[in-house]
């Protein structure tokens, strides 16, 4: 096993990773920007380098700057969390030639996932769900305009390079085709410097649905079933859960067999994401694949009572997976604690926090970074804590959820605990049956947006 590891992020994730380490025996080296001087992953790292300014393409996604200091160090090994350089190719690339192991994918399974129309062009071809749409990118309006008759209207135009919603346009019929598929491409030249999309049918009111899953190196590849991702607002997930409500024996059973179908021709290795769109119906396509940790993952790890980051960590390492999957046991409710006004469209809200209490108890963890007086810096997400939640079933969850909601203290900033109040109250999210539209719906409501 690695003697040390380099964590080349901040915030919660960084001392999430350096939690894992301690336990495992491993020493841990945190980078910090400047302005990071002051938080708790700088304090509870073995060692600590600070490799620039505040901005994050000054410090962060600094890549010489990095790899030096885990020279420097004698870190055998870098955790790259999530964002960041995370899904960077070129990163991996460069930890590989400098005799570092990349605790995340090889470039090449960083740029093949990274372009989502090559990914499900992949997926498909190796009998993995997927939305019917082209096969591959669409180069030109006239081929677009008859892939969509084919497919029927609505359809959605997306970015390969995209993600996330940027370079997406939803077209209802033949005469915004055109229009729209110009926008898409250049909002993705504009934003990836990539103008490829690719066509799809509209898939109306969708739960986004994603399956956990870890490959080590003897090819054995797991999921560890599913989170529901639904409650979004922009494309910035509030709300995760698992299991997802809709979710069966059997329909767990069929997308997680595709899911480790998908990962398993791809010769997957490590933690990943298999992301699916679901329909009313219960239909199910792959939609993209994370090659990373997410932000969600602890609502996965309760309910299996599972270390992701430890499995993570022993499959680079070269060891085989740990903890083998199982049935989930409970349910899990994730809630992220942003520094943001929900009565101002989210707007993130940095600066000091003057009193902070975290809630407690049975069933109750908080993944954070944060502590009474620590000044939020604006250079940064707004993403103060994770809320996550554990009962033996969904009510109970959500009465826990509402308790622990209740006890969550923070004053000197808004941040989306108001909110998330709310949202415990909503008989729609109560009832369990809601798609990716709840979170427009309720705001609109609430005249808020
Ligand atoms: C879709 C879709 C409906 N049909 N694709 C949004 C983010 C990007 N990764 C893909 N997205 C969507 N793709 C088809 N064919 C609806 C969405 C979508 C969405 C997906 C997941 C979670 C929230 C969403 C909010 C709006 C649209």
């Amino acid at each position: 096993m690695f003697k040390k590891i380099l964590i080349a992020n901040r915030g919660e994730i960084a001392l999430r990773i350096i939690r894992t380490c301690k336990e495992l025996g491993v020493k841990t080296v945190a980078v910090y920007s400047e302005a990071d001087k002051h938080s708790l992953h700088v304090t509870f790292a073995d060692e600590a380098v600070c490799i620039g300014p505040a901005l994050s393409k000054d410090s962060y996604l600094k890549i010489p700057v990095i790899i030096s200091a885990a020279q420097i160090t004698g870190a055998e090994a870098i955790h790259p969390g999530y964002g960041f350089l995370a899904e960077n190719a070129n990163f991996s690339e460069i930890c590989a030639e400098s005799g570092i192991k990349f605790i995340g994918p090889s470039p090449e399974m960083i740029n093949m996932m990274g372009n989502k129309a090559n990914a499900k062009e992949t997926m498909r071809r190796n009998g993995v769900p997927v939305i019917p749409g082209s096969d591959g990118v669409v180069t030109n309006v006239i081929d677009g305009k008859a892939i969509a008759h084919e497919i029927g209207f609505p359809v959605i135009i997306k970015a390969s390079a995209g993600g996330g919603g940027k370079g997406m346009r939803i077209v209802q019929d033949e005469s915004e085709f055109e229009n729209a598929f110009q926008t898409a491409s250049s909002e993705a030249v504009a934003s990836f410097g990539n103008g490829e999309v690719y066509i799809e049918k509209y898939l109306e009111n969708p739960r986004h649905i994603e399956f956990q899953i870890m490959g080590d190196q003897f090819g054995n590849v797991y999921h560890y079933g599913e989170r529901d991702c639904s409650i979004q607002r922009r494309h910035q997930k509030l709300i995760e859960e698992s299991p997802s409500p809709i979710m069966d024996a059997e329909l767990r059973r069929k997308m997680g067999e595709a899911a480790v179908l998908g990962a398993k021709s791809v010769n997957y290795e490590g933690a990943g994401t298999i992301e699916c769109l679901v329909d009313k119906y219960k239909n199910f396509y792959f939609m993209e694949m994370n090659t990373r940790i997410q932000v969600e993952h602890p609502v996965t790890e309760a309910v299996n009572q599972v270390d992701l980051i430890r499995q993570q960590i022993l499959v680079a390492g070269g060891e085989k997976i740990e903890t083998m999957p199982k049935d989930p046991i409970g349910h899990a409710i994730e809630f992220r604690i942003n520094a943001e006004d929900p009565e101002k469209g989210f707007r993130p809200n940095p600066g000091k926090i003057e009193s902070l209490h975290f809630p407690g108890g049975f069933g109750i963890r908080i993944d954070s970074h944060v502590y009474q007086s620590y000044v939020i810096p604006p250079h940064y997400d707004s993403l103060l804590a994770k809320l996550i939640v554990w009962g033996t079933d969904r009510k109970i969850a959500i009465k826990r959820a509402r308790r622990a909601m209740e006890e969550f203290t923070v004053e000197g900033v808004k941040t989306t605990i108001p909110f998330h109040l709310e949202v415990l109250e909503n008989e729609q999210f109560l009832s369990g049956n809601f798609d990716t539209s709840f979170l427009d719906n309720f705001l609109k409501e609430k005249n808020i947006n």
